[in-house]
């Protein structure tokens, strides 16, 4: 993740620290300088728009300033990139504490995930419950989609891995009846979270949008979960503002950030979503999933 970022910010921070001087840092000078990033940044899948606001956020940090004859242009200028960005990527930060929540709350707490088919909803809840069980809590696995075929075995198979229950349905069930039942078995067992598997959807499947808005209107989730493939760039911050236009979106889980090898792609999901990301997944174990933290990116963006 970020290989070809970290290289692109390198190579245009050398070029910045460069140009400054004792003297103050023209608009014109960035720009020229800028060009060559743009162009860098959109080879790396960074979106259009999303460089237009890095470009903007780093002018404010380096238009009309220059370095003391004591100061080291890099230093400088590596702290501006930080700031700029650190700028754009909190705005991804979730402004809670989810553990924190889940123990206030009266039990069950109710997370239902949606999103397009091969996201990586299944998985994720199996990574969720993986997570909430490393910090003290009992889920119970709730599959949701009875449309896919194989969809309920999938998740039953992680639920046994991990030893914990699977509440599911017959195939072509009403996922709102299944979801109903998981949350009663929840409260008959004292089980801290539901986690409720649907089957994916395009925003042309009007029937399979009406099932989702059903189930939450049966079991009303505590969050509304949007999981989005860090592969489809700008296709993932359209889903995204389609399920908020249609059923109202809590937070994001943003899979395969692993396999975004340049960086560009998810870089440019987390920093036009305006949702707040829960969590990064990284690949395919059960461990390969990250709370959202814009420090450990940029840790990786620069170090
Ligand atoms: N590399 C990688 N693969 C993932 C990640 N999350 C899910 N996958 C894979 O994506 C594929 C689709 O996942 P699945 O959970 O079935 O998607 P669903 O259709 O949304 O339920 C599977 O092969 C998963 O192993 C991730 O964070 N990294
Ligand atoms: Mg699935």
């Amino acid at each position: 993740m970020f290989r070809r970022i970290k290289q692109v910010l390198s190579e245009a921070m050398g070029k910045l620290a460069e140009t400054l001087s004792t003297k103050e840092l023209s608009y014109e000078e960035f720009e020229e300088v800028f060009q060559e990033f743009e162009i860098s940044l959109l080879e790396a899948d960074v979106a259009y728009d999303v460089v237009q606001l890095i470009k903007k956020s780093l002018a404010d940090e380096v238009v009309g300033s220059r370095v003391s004859r004591f100061s080291n242009p890099a230093e400088y200028v590596r702290s501006a990139f930080i700031k700029s960005l650190r700028g754009l990527l909190d705005r991804g930060v979730y402004r809670g504490d989810i553990i924190a929540e889940i123990k206030a709350s009266s039990k069950p707490y109710v997370m239902v995930f949606m999103g397009v088919n091969g996201v990586g909803k299944t998985t994720t809840i199996a990574k969720v419950a993986y997570f909430l069980r490393n910090n003290g809590l009992s889920s119970v696995v709730v599959a949701s989609d009875t449309f896919r075929a194989g969809a309920q075995e999938q998740l039953e198979l992680h639920s046994k891995r991990l030893g914990i229950p699977f509440i599911g349905g017959k195939y072509r069930s009403d996922p709102a009846a299944v979801a109903k039942d998981g949350v009663t078995y929840a409260v008959k067992n004292r089980v801290d979270i539901a986690l409720i598997d649907t089957a994916g959807r395009m925003h042309t499947d009007v029937d399979l949008m009406n099932e989702v808005k059903k189930v939450i209107r049966v079991v009303r989730p505590n969050m509304k979960v949007l999981v989005l493939d860090a592969l489809t760039g700008n296709d993932a911050v359209n889903q995204a503002t389609w399920f908020d236009s249609q059923v109202g979106v809590d937070a994001v889980i943003l899979t395969k950030a692993d396999a975004d090898v340049k960086g560009g792609s998810a870089l440019s999901i987390i920093m036009s979503l305006g949702k707040p990301i829960l969590f990064l997944g990284v690949g395919q174990r059960y461990e390969d999933l990250i709370p959202y933290d814009p420090e450990m990116l940029l840790r990786r963006m620069f170090d």
